[in-house]
């Protein structure tokens, strides 16, 4: 028995479908976004919003609105993020902070799409960044690399309303943010700057923990976890779940989506493959490009059959 043949054994005929990542084709900026908080005219008029996010795991419609957006040109890759809040609030102040205990707003990106080596970014409303290599997910060991530090990054917060005043009710906040290019040359492991046409893995989260009037986080009550391509589970480290951004051209489905994400099933469900099976995943497939499974061809006649 092949091994396309063991994940089918393990695969619903709904699963591939449930987990297709979201996808957006980035619009080249004609001029650089000068990153101000005015995210509908100028350059980013260009850009379309995204999908509104989602729960990370669940079918609740998040309580407040996030959407965002996506631009590239020669010198990097720009983002905006437009989140709605009633009581704006951030307290960390001090660079490779753990972000998330504030709400926040996340970033991870996936040049290679080989599920290792990619970057992450949190920014809080104070305009207080967190970015970060991880070698593997942290259930493939990690490390978190906090040293390592995106050079020539540049952030933009806008505050629509008050910061930790919690009388007044406000709009929301905003996060801009330009990453250039030569900030992910040595950890990319592709083309970087991008070719038109070339695809990244890219999920977006934001966390918001409920806040009493004092500022103070509600005891006991789990933060939110909303984003723009949904997880399925409480857990971002899984960048083969992660949506797609596409550098200009026309959009097209991003290869070995699927698979990865029926490889991903797999991996959270190894008790009910075949040892062949488990063992592969104990090896980490993470490990390895998709290429080395050959299960594309299988897959599809695997998908074929039903
Ligand atoms: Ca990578
Ligand atoms: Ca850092
Ligand atoms: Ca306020």
């Amino acid at each position: 028995m092949g091994r396309a043949e063991c994940l089918g054994t393990v695969a619903d005929g709904n699963l591939v479908s449930a987990l297709t990542p979201r996808s957006y084709l980035s619009p080249r900026a004609d001029t650089p976004p000068p990153l101000d908080g005015n995210l509908e005219s100028g350059a980013w008029a260009k850009a379309p919003w995204t999908s509104d996010f989602v729960d990370i795991s669940t079918t609740v419609t998040p309580r407040f609105r996030t959407r965002a957006k996506m631009l590239w040109d020669d010198t990097g890759f720009y983002i905006a993020a437009e989140m709605e809040e009633p009581h704006v609030w951030a307290t960390l102040t001090e660079r490779d902070s753990v972000i998330f205990h504030d709400n926040d707003f996340e970033v991870f990106l996936d040049p290679d799409g080989d599920g290792h080596r990619y970057v992450e970014l949190e920014m809080n409303a104070l305009n207080t960044v967190w970015d970060l290599l991880l070698v593997r997910p942290y259930r493939a060991g990690g490390p978190p690399v906090d040293g390592f530090d995106l050079k020539g990054l540049r952030t933009h917060v806008t505050v629509r309303g008050t910061l930790n005043d919690f009388k007044d009710k406000d709009q929301g906040w905003t996060a801009e943010i330009m990453i250039p290019w030569a900030a992910l040359q040595q950890v990319a492991g592709v083309a970087c700057p991008p070719k038109e046409g070339d695809q990244w893995r890219i999920n977006f989260s934001r966390v918001q923990w409920q806040v009493d009037e004092a500022g103070k986080k509600r005891p006991n009550v789990p933060e939110d976890n909303w984003v723009w391509s949904p997880q399925e589970v409480i857990d971002m480290h899984r960048p083969e779940r992660w949506g797609v951004v596409q550098f200009g051209g026309e959009l097209r489905p991003y290869p070995g989506a699927e698979e990865y994400q029926v490889l991903a099933k797999a991996w959270e469900t190894p008790e009910a493959l075949p040892p062949g099976v488990r063992r592969f995943t104990v090896n980490d497939y993470f490990e390895l490009h998709l290429g080395e499974f050959r299960i594309d061809r299988d897959l599809r006649t695997w998908r074929a059959k039903g």
